[in-house]
């Protein structure tokens, strides 16, 4: 274990930056490996007379300062790894500096970098300060004037906000200028120089106001980015109906590139995106890529108002721009994609990241309240629970005052850098409601556990239901405070009919009985309906009111939710060694009735045939063993492929598509159900299902298909899948974002034996561990998405993790910190493999020049 122990960042050590920036303006002279940066920025001084001037600056190399265009001399100002200090500064003057940065050689992508021949930058969240001398901190707010000037090869020069000037120079270079006239953080700046191909478009705002929308690509991939425009518009529109937010600038730039640490990014005018989140064609892109690029483009948008023109004070507010955002685009896509099945999906999500991180060493508040590196604390936490807290005051409140809320915060904000004692203020204030206690929601981790018992007195037809709550502690929190959490409850009778419409019951203390009366029948509780809180349900139900509610509750949540729990159950209980075969054939029959159900949409039917994932199962036992879990999940599947093998077979030939692709809702849901239907049939892999699986890889004629098909052939294993596989290289191996699944269905292999082959991939060499979407498709891929494997006993996997983190951590650490969480729970395994965790763990740590990234999540995984 390192001893220099670094010193973390504390929300209660906030203080205001003392100087205002009032304009700032760049000039850059792009060279690959020496670009110049000259910075005149206009400061005035806003805090106590004699502070010094601390600007932040890494790896950067200082070619001059000059305060109102005097040299500053050696004396009159230090450097430090962290940045630049002048001791003694006026109250207002002009502050001009000049670096040189080598971009060629940034492979932590973060700052100015290079990828595919290209400038481009990521500054959030600290970026900036490897760019130029600045407070790179979200409450200093600045205008930006930018000039780029290059060699013309790099034909576009891009930069926030409007472009107010460009030309041609001497000596083959160029030039542009740009301008935003809105105040921003320096983490929203943003620069693209090079080659590009644009997709055009506009877009009237609802006052009338004309918007340029750009795209771009690189060259000849234009055609693929029609997608993203068209979710751009679609996102535009619904902003300004759903929320009464229009687009500011007259021009909206969205750049795709291929080396990318994380997503997409809402730099101010000029979104940069991971290209695997923009390009789509049909024949490239299956409907997942397709959800998830409207999903992205309109996250970033939507963060124009959401984080751009309302920032936040610090880091640690982080949730108040990304919990929102998430929430504004989980609302967009239910709107676009149908609610019931955006809601399962987001859930799904919820309780595979965030519930896992809530249990485990790196549970952590929404608001967290210190931290080493901030890049670390972009989880679930923050983006999906934070999510869910919205959502929660949308519940409480109701959409109305909730909107009333929104558009007080808008109002009072506007042009902010704030807090999330405020955003919550403009609820209470709105409401007229007291908010304090929902304020511990953001204050504390962990998932809180709800119970629910009942007792239906049928002379007196009076319900009692009464909820409990309690939360476990987590690390570094042991007493958890009770919640207020937002239970919503319908009744169904047994014969599935709706006894009593959904009712909010606010569980505000630590337990709560509600009586309800008249209700005339015995009831079947449908309780959290929608999932109305971020929590563990547990209730009395039995497995009979469960194949009521998979049959008939009019919430469709809780009708997945029902069969989940019932195949939950069912495989878990087979793992503790009391298999119930009956009630695996019961909810076979059920599931193949749900299926044949006219009256539900082939979309919601395709996310009943999955069966709980590995990491959803592994959070319901202590300890885990993933192979027990992994052959009982089998077991259940292969049982259901049996039993509803005429039926999977009937409905894969039904749902076979005839005419033109198209990617709406309607087509990728029975493509959906299409392909699930695959997926179960190789779980029982007779010739007639390989045969079948087979034709449907071979006869594909979108990425969906061809996906779903090679994932069900490897899942079969042997010479058919080697075949595909190799059919799938061949034919896509000049396109980038295809091999990056080819390798990802690859890591997910379950097979006795593929870990060697898996491991075996790092030395293919298409395998490029310095481009982030390569490196998470196959080891992330393999880490999170292939439990069996990753947790052999022999340990294999857990070496091959931890030789990857510090390989990446290197030249990326950023990255590298984002492969740490599988191994991070190694507490909750059985002995055997915890301790191997631990043991890779303890490795990675002991690792001299180990990055504080990486090095804060080992660290806190092992206390
Ligand atoms: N705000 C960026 C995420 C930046 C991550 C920095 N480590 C994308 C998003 O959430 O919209
Ligand atoms: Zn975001």
């Amino acid at each position: 274990m390192r001893t220099d122990t670094p010193q973390p960042v504390r929300l209660s050590d906030y203080r205001p930056f003392p100087f205002q920036i009032e304009t700032t303006a760049l000039a850059f002279q792009l060279e690959p490996a020496a670009t110049r940066v000259r910075a005149t920025l206009a400061i005035r001084r806003s805090g106590a007379a004699a502070e010094p001037l601390f600007l932040h600056g890494e790896r950067l190399k200082l070619i001059s300062a000059a305060i109102d265009g005097e040299v500053l001399g050696a004396n009159q100002y230090s450097l430090d790894g962290e940045g630049l200090t002048i001791h003694q500064v006026p109250d207002a003057f002009t502050l001009t500096t000049e670096v040189e940065i080598d971009p060629s050689a940034n492979k932590a992508l973060m700052g100015l970098y290079i990828s595919g021949g290209r400038f481009c930058t990521q500054c959030e969240a600290e970026g900036f300060r490897t760019i130029t001398f600045f407070p790179d901190r979200p409450d200093v707010l600045s205008r930006y004037t930018v000039r780029i000037e290059a060699d013309q090869r790099f034909a576009h020069l891009l930069s926030n906000g409007n472009l107010v000037e460009s030309g041609e120079l001497d000596d083959g270079r160029h030039f542009a200028v740009w301008n935003d006239p809105f105040p921003k953080p320096a983490y929203l700046f943003a620069l693209v120089a090079g080659e590009l191909d644009v997709l055009e478009d506009r877009f009237t705002t609802m006052s009338g106001r004309e918007v340029a929308l750009k795209v771009f690509v690189d060259p000849g991939q234009a055609p693929r980015a029609a997608y993203a425009l068209d979710s751009l518009k679609r996102a535009m529109k619904w902003d300004e109906e759903a929320f009464g937010r229009e687009y500011d600038l007259d021009l909206f730039m969205i750049v795709a590139v291929r080396d990318f640490n994380f997503g997409a990014m809402e730099n101010k005018g000029l979104n940069i995106f991971n290209s695997s989140l923009l390009l789509a064609a049909p024949e490239t892109a299956t409907d997942q890529d397709y959800e998830r690029i409207e999903s992205v483009v309109a996250h970033e948008y939507f963060h124009n108002w959401t984080g751009n023109r309302i920032t936040c004070r610090d880091w640690f507010q982080l949730c108040l721009k990304e919990g929102l955002t998430v929430f504004r685009d989980q609302s967009f896509s239910a709107d676009m994609r149908g609610e019931a099945v955006q809601r399962i999906k987001d859930v799904k999500a919820l309780r595979a990241r965030q519930f896992a991180e809530d249990a485990g060493p790196l549970a952590h508040p929404v608001r967290p309240s210190s931290y080493l590196k901030i890049d670390n604390f972009y989880t679930a936490t923050i983006y999906e629970k934070g999510a869910e807290l919205i959502r929660m005051l949308k519940t409480l409140l109701g959409a109305e005052i909730f909107r009333q809320s929104l558009d007080l915060y808008f109002a009072r904000h506007d042009g902010e850098a704030t807090t999330v004692e405020a955003f919550i203020a403009c609820f209470a204030d709105a409401s007229g409601r007291d908010m304090g206690d929902f304020f511990t929601w953001y204050e504390q981790a962990g998932t809180p556990t709800v119970s629910l018992a009942h007792a239906y007195d049928e002379a007196a037809q009076a319900l009692e239901i009464t909820l409990a709550q309690s939360t476990a502690p987590t690390p570094g929190q042991s007493n958890k405070q009770a919640l207020p959490i937002p239970v919503t409850i319908g009744l169904l009778d047994v014969e599935g009919q709706a006894l009593r419409d959904s009712e909010v019951v606010l569980l505000d203390g630590p337990s709560k009985t509600v009586r309800w009366d008249g209700v005339a029948k015995t009831p079947v509780i449908s309780a959290l309906r929608g999932f109305s809180a971020p929590v563990n349900l547990s209730t009395d139900a039995r497995p009979a009111d469960r194949y009521i509610q998979f049959a008939a509750d009019a919430d469709l949540f809780n009708r997945w939710e029902a069969g989940q729990t019932l195949a939950r159950a069912l495989i878990l209980g087979r793992t503790a060694g009391v298999p119930d075969e009956v009630g695996e054939e019961r909810y076979a029959d059920a599931l193949g009735r749900a299926l044949v159900d006219d009256a539900s949409d082939p979309a919601f039917k395709a996310l009943l045939l999955p069966l709980p994932s590995e990491g959803d199962l592994s959070l319901a036992v202590d300890p885990v063993d993933p192979a027990a879990i992994h052959a009982a999940r089998d077991h259940l599947k292969a049982r259901i492929a049996v039993h509803l093998g005429d039926l999977l077979r009937r409905l894969h030939g039904d749902l076979q598509g005839d005419g033109e692709f198209s990617p709406d809702a309607r087509a990728a849901g029975r493509r959906a159900l299409r392909n699930g239907c695959c997926d179960l049939l190789a779980a029982d892999p007779h010739a007639v299902n390989v045969d079948r699986v087979v034709g449907h890889f071979q006869s594909a004629a979108n990425m969906t298909d061809a996906m779903g098909g090679l994932s069900a052939l490897v899942q079969i294993g042997g010479p058919p899948a080697e075949e595909a596989l190799a059919a799938f290289h061949a034919r896509w191996r000049e396109e980038p974002l295809v091999l990056d699944k080819w390798f990802a269905v690859q890591a997910r292999d379950p097979g006795e034996g593929a870990i060697g082959r898996i491991l075996a991939l790092t030395a293919h060499p298409d395998f490029d561990a310095g481009n982030p979407n390569r490196l998470r498709a196959l080891v992330q891929g393999f880490s999170s998405g292939n439990p069996a494997q990753f947790h052999d006993e022999s340990g294999a996997g857990y070496r091959f993790l931890a030789d990857q983190i510090l390989a990446v951590d290197g030249f990326n650490p950023m990255t590298a910190a984002r492969l740490v969480e599988p191994l991070g729970g190694w507490r909750r395994y059985i002995p055997a493999l915890g301790e191997r965790m631990r043991e890779q763990l303890q490795r990675i740590a002991g690792h001299a020049g180990l990055s504080k990234n990486v090095l804060e999540l080992v660290s806190r995984a092992l206390d």
